[in-house]
């Protein structure tokens, strides 16, 4: 290969490479969860030195957790082997608070304003959990109110992944994207105790908005 199409495919190399959209750590992977640290979640352990490597941030209540370790006990990661958790508490079963203890974000770069993206994700009630949950997604931009993309839709299974997607319109070359959980019904576990798992989030190429 001559070495002026060497460095041509470089530069056409760099150039996708800054523009390409993603959700950071989306599997949830990183760091990687060692004894003695058995979750990360704010205020234990480990927890303030990982967030870097972690990209999300988490409310109380919420962080990454292993696969077949308390919150997801009964369940293999959806892709690798990690994922996140949200837990709701007392107050999230009113309607009318959702407190910021059960929320989860993180800022999705690499966008192009005007394009439309689609991110997806696979999610799972905790199997032992026999209350009824709920996710409400948003984002927004600096200075743009945050757009709902999905408002406290019931999640549909226990123990078991199901995909779930939503596009959205960009605004700004970096958004922040936050996933809300909510109890809708609490169970016969201890109250506030229902949880959801989160694995394997992604974006597509941007697309032209009609
Ligand atoms: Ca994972």
């Amino acid at each position: 290969m001559k070495t002026a199409t060497r460095i041509l495919i470089a530069l056409l190399a760099a150039k996708f490479a800054a523009n390409a959209q993603e959700v950071a750590n989306g599997s949830f992977e990183q760091p990687e969860i060692k004894a003695p640290v058995e979750i990360l979640t704010p205020g234990q352990p480990g927890y303030a030195e990982a967030e870097a490597a972690m990209h999300w941030s988490f409310g109380a209540g919420a962080g990454i957790c292993p696969e077949r370790v308390l919150y997801a006990e009964q369940v293999a990661a959806a892709d690798g082997h990690q994922v996140a958790f949200i837990q709701g508490n007392i107050d999230s079963r009113n309607p009318e608070v959702d407190p910021p203890s059960c929320i989860m974000g993180i800022d999705v770069t690499g966008l192009e304003a005007g394009k439309e993206y689609e991110i997806s994700w696979q999610q799972a009630g905790r199997a032992t959990d026999t209350g009824q949950t709920a996710v409400s997604v948003h984002i927004g931009a600096v200075a743009v109110p945050p757009l709902p993309l999905m408002t406290k839709e019931p999640v549909g299974t226990r123990g078991e992944w199901e995909s779930k997607s939503v596009w959205f319109l960009a605004a700004a070359p970096t958004m922040r994207l936050n996933i809300t959980h909510h109890i809708l019904e609490a169970g016969s576990s201890t109250v506030g105790s229902e949880s959801t798992l989160f694995d394997n989030f992604k974006i597509s190429a941007g697309r032209s908005a009609n």
